[in-house]
C-alpha cells in the first residue's frame, strides 16, 4: 500500500533490522530468566510462541517513543519493552487455539498447540501474562525508575492487556463472528483487540522517559498509538483479503472465519484510504505536540506498507 506521506530520508528497513536484533537479544535474556519459573509442561510452547518469527513491532514502538522523548538507548529500555512482546506472544498462542480462531499456521509455522498440545498452550499463555508483568516490574527497577513510575507502567500494561483492552476486544471479535458490524463497532472492537496493546507500547515508552506522569507528550503518544493501531488493523484486513495464506504465513482467513472486516465494509481501495487517513492523524498527533520523531513517522508509514 503506498502512503502519500512516505518518508524518503529515513531508512526504515535498516532501522527495523537493528531494532529487531535489539529486541531478539533482550527476549533471549528475558526467556533465560523467566522460563525456569514456568511449569516444565509449558516451556517448549512458551519458547515457540515467543521466539518463532514476528515483526517485534510493539517493543520497537516502545523503544522509539522512549528515545524520541529523550530517553537514552543505554538505559535498557529494550529489556522493559519485551514485556509487551510476552503479552503479544500469549495473545497469539491463545488466539490460535481451537476454541478461538482454530488456526494451524502462523508466521509460516505450525501453531504451538499443533506441536505441543492445547494444555501446554493454555497454561503457557496464562503463565506468560504474569511473567510479563513480573518482567516489567524487574526491568523498570533495573532502569532506576521511581516506584510511582513503575506502578504506572504496570497499570498501563495490565489495562491494555485485560478486559478493558485486548481481552475485551477479543470477546467482541468472537461475538461479531457471523454478524455484520458497522464502522463504529468495528473501530471499537479493534481499538481494544489490536489498538490497546499497540497504544500501550507508546505509552510505556513515554511514561518511562518523561519527567512527569501527566506530561502532554504522553497524551500525544497515546493519540499516535490509537491512530496507528487502527491503521495497523485496516492494513491487516487488506493483506488478509489480497495476499494468500502462504505469503502471509497464516491461516485461516477472516472470510473463512466469517468476520466483519474493513475491506468488507469499505472495499480494498476505501480501506487503503482509511488507513492513510489514520497515518495522517498519527503524524498530526506528534506534530501537534512538537515531537520530532523520524523513526515514529516512518513506523506509521510502515504499518500500512508492510507485506505481512
Ligand atoms: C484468554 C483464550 C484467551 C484469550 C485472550 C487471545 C486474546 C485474548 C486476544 C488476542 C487478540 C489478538 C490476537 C490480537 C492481535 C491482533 C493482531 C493484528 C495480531 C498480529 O500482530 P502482528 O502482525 O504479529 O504484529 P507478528 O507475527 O508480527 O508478531
Amino acid at each position: 500500500m503506498d502512503s502519500p506521506t512516505a518518508h524518503a530520508a529515513f531508512d526504515i528497513p535498516a532501522f527495523l533490522q537493528t531494532e529487531r536484533r535489539r529486541v531478539e537479544a533482550a527476549l533471549g535474556r528475558a526467556l533465560g530468566a523467566l522460563l525456569p519459573l514456568a511449569p516444565v509442561l509449558t516451556r517448549d510452547a512458551i519458547r515457540q510462541g515467543v521466539t518463532t518469527g514476528g515483526k517485534r513491532l510493539r517493543p520497537i514502538l516502545c523503544m522509539a517513543a522512549y528515545e524520541a522523548l529523550g530517553g537514552s538507548p543505554r538505559h535498557g529500555i529494550e529489556e522493559l519493552a519485551v514485556s509487551l512482546e510476552l503479552i503479544h506472544a500469549y495473545s497469539l498462542m491463545h488466539d490460535d487455539l481451537p476454541c478461538m480462531d482454530d488456526a494451524p499456521l502462523r508466521r509460516g509455522s505450525p501453531t504451538p498447540h499443533m506441536v505441543y498440545g492445547e494444555p501446554a498452550v493454555v497454561l503457557g499463555g496464562a503463565a506468560l501474562i504474569s511473567l510479563a508483568h513480573l518482567h516489567l516490574w524487574r526491568t523498570s527497577g533495573a532502569m532506576g525508575l521511581s516506584d510511582p513510575v513503575r506502578r504506572e507502567l504496570l497499570r498501563v500494561l495490565a489495562r491494555a492487556a485485560g478486559a478493558e483492552g485486548m481481552v475485551g476486544g477479543q470477546a467482541l471479535d468472537l461475538w461479531g463472528e457471523g454478524r455484520s458490524l458497522g464502522r463504529q463497532e468495528l473501530d471499537e472492537l479493534h481499538r481494544r483487540k489490536t489498538g490497546a496493546l499497540l497504544t500501550a507500547s507508546l505509552e510505556l515508552g513515554a511514561v518511562a522517559a518523561l519527567p512527569a506522569l501527566d506530561h502532554p507528550a504522553r497524551e500525544a503518544m497515546v493519540a499516535y498509538g490509537g491512530a496507528i493501531g487502527l491503521a495497523f488493523q485496516i492494513a491487516d484486513d487488506v493483506l488478509d483479503a489480497t495476499a494468500d495464506a502462504e505469503a502471509l504465513g497464516k491461516a485461516p482467513s477472516d472470510a473463512a472465519l466469517d468476520k466483519s472486516t474493513y475491506v468488507a465494509l469499505l472495499g480494498v481501495e476505501g480501506a487503503r484510504k482509511a488507513a492513510g487517513h489514520q497515518v495522517a492523524e498519527a503524524r498530526a498527533a506528534l506534530a501537534g505536540a512538537g515531537i520530532e520523531a523520524p523513526a515514529l513517522e516512518a513506523l506509521a508509514d510502515y504499518v500500512v506498507t508492510r507485506d505481512r
